[in-house]
């Protein structure tokens, strides 16, 4: 054989082992992905998931959850976070364990409380609570990770929450990313707390500031969005909780409290909500302890339901379905 042909040869050799393990990648699964379908309420069934988030990209809504154990348990214990995805609400991957709180070697706390991922300069950044030992940020170039701690210390400690005295009033960040391209972080358990976050969303940027307003009775939870130029903070209230909104033309308020957005969620003290909108469809994403009648509060499940505005851009209360939300096309 001619140099030419021989060249040749190993050229079509070279391109039909690519596309053979292009083809095998497309068909497998890979060992480590799970697909499921949702059946209603709540959508994840064969884990037990709690405290999401959720974030658009594209054509596909990543849902970020804390991972409850089993029944029977007396208290909140959680150490891993969960990664799920889907593009049309009814047919869902779930990706292998993304983060651990094991991945953050200064959480003496081992709490892997409610977390908040979001995408900014091509990296995803996922913001988490311990409970005591304050709240971290892991980096990945991937959304569905994995996650690498991007500071080997805590972003915010108890010493930031200055009005609070508990131990675990450092907990439960939101990220709100402003049309301006500003970040923001809230959060807090008892008192209410935000900053705004640097261009490289892993450093804080001036004054912690806290929020008070008539009618504020924050448990925890906090969760901003933005629907026609107004802002709406929503976030739980009382205990067992539900979940209340303000509304505001600022990001830094004056907070108008507008009364209960969600119901006591079943079976569950917590209720822990996500709000997003989704190929046109704006999203209320929720726990409740449904599932076992012993795991109540402490084996939660992600549920999803419509959210709906008034004409004048307040929220209809949400109604909690068993049904959820349909598959869209
Ligand atoms: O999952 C532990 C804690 O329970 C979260 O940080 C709170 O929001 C509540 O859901």
């Amino acid at each position: 054989m001619n140099l030419r042909i021989k060249n040749l040869v190993r050229g079509i050799a070279t391109l039909l082992g690519v596309f053979a393990v292009f083809t095998a990648y497309c068909q497998s699964d890979g060992d480590n992905l799970y697909n499921f379908e949702s059946n209603g309420n709540p959508i994840i069934t064969h884990k037990y998931t709690a405290d999401p988030a959720a974030w658009v990209e594209r054509d596909t809504l990543w849902l970020y959850t804390g991972h409850d154990f089993a029944g029977g348990q007396k208290g909140y214990k959680l150490k891993d976070w969960l990664v799920f995805s889907t593009t049309d609400m009814k047919n869902w991957t779930e990706y292998p364990v993304p983060l651990k709180i094991s991945d953050f070697s200064w959480a003496k706390s081992g709490d892997a409380y409610a977390a908040h991922v979001v995408a900014r300069n091509e990296k995803y950044y996922w913001y988490v609570s311990t409970n005591w030992s304050g709240i971290g940020v892991a980096v990945s170039d991937r959304p569905e990770g994995p996650y690498k701690d991007a500071l080997g210390k805590p972003l915010l400690t108890n010493d930031d929450c200055f009005d609070s005295q508990h131990s675990w009033a450092c907990i439960d960040p939101a990220i709100f990313i402003d049309d301006d391209g500003q970040a923001w972080i809230f959060w807090g358990n008892g008192q209410c707390y935000y900053a705004k976050l640097k261009e490289n969303m892993i450093e804080i940027d001036g004054e912690i500031k806290r929020i008070n307003f008539e009618g504020f009775g924050f448990t925890e939870a906090p969760w901003i969005h933005k629907h026609n130029g107004k802002y709406y903070l929503t976030y739980a209230s009382g205990f067992p909780e539900k979940i209340s909104y303000a509304m505001s033309d600022n990001v830094t308020g004056p907070w108008e409290y507008k009364g209960i957005l969600n119901e006591i969620a079943g079976n569950s003290n917590t209720n822990h909500q996500a709000i997003v909108e989704f190929k046109g469809n704006p999203y209320f994403i929720y726990h409740n302890g449904a599932i076992q009648t012993d795991g109540s509060s402490y084996s939660r499940s992600v549920c999803i339901d419509r959210l709906y505005y008034n004409e004048d851009n307040t929220l209809k209360r949400v109604q909690m379905t068993t049904e959820g939300v349909q598959k869209l096309k």
